[in-house]
């Protein structure tokens, strides 16, 4: 059985929870990071050395990093439905998950930190009226692709979707104003409707 270490309140451990679902893997989940701490023991610095969830084990191999995690549950569990074999076809869903990862995430942190969390240091109301503002830029892109197509790669979901999917979970549930995006809400009920997906978004977003 799968072990993934991480507090399912981060998106990252997020993915790896969906996708393992996804591929009808069982797992136990370890509560470590955030108010469960448990990152700073020797053992733990040996499964990851920066000291982050998510990390899985799955036999003799320890991973760390949730994209690399996700992509080898999808390659080793997951079959074409999650793993596509021609390489033009999974660059498009890998596209999503470099995007989540490089453009999404970033400019979600300071809404999440500011209004959720409310950490020192992230409260300042143009912080994260300029948060919202960016957020708002990348969830435009999303919606306009999701006017032409049913998922961010064709007609069924992937790995793309999964890894965006805990970005707009995020985004969709935190108290903002948002603009109205009915593709992209269309998008994610469908995907929120998936069991792998609703046990691996928790509301409400901490
Ligand atoms: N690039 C890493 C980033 C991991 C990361 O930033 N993890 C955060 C949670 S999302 C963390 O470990 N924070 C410390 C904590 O939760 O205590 C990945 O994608 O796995």
């Amino acid at each position: 059985m799968l072990r993934i270490w991480g507090r399912l309140s981060s998106a990252n451990v997020q993915k790896v929870v969906w996708m393992a679902g996804e591929v009808g893997q069982g797992f136990e989940r370890v509560d470590v990071g955030g108010p469960f701490g448990g990152l700073d023991t020797a053992e733990y610095g040996a499964l990851n050395p920066n000291r982050q969830i998510p990390v899985l084990q799955d036999g003799d191999l320890t991973l760390w990093e949730s994209q690399t995690i996700t992509r080898y549950l999808a390659a080793r569990y997951g079959g074409e439905d999650w793993w596509e074999a021609d390489p033009a076809r999974r660059a498009l869903q890998e596209r999503w998950m470099d995007w989540m990862l490089s453009e999404l995430q970033p400019a979600l942190a300071p809404v999440l930190f500011g209004v959720v969390r409310k950490l020192p240091g992230h409260t300042e109301p143009e912080q994260i009226a300029a948060g919202v503002r960016r957020s708002e830029a990348k969830i435009a892109i999303l919606e306009a692709e999701l006017q032409r197509r049913p998922f961010l790669a064709g007609e069924r979901p992937g790995i793309g979707d999964i890894t965006v999917g805990c970005g707009v979970h995020r985004w969709l549930n935190m108290p903002v104003e948002r603009a109205a995006r009915p593709a992209v809400e269309r998008w994610y009920a469908a995907l929120i409707a998936r069991p792998a997906a609703a046990s691996a978004l928790p509301l409400p977003v901490t």
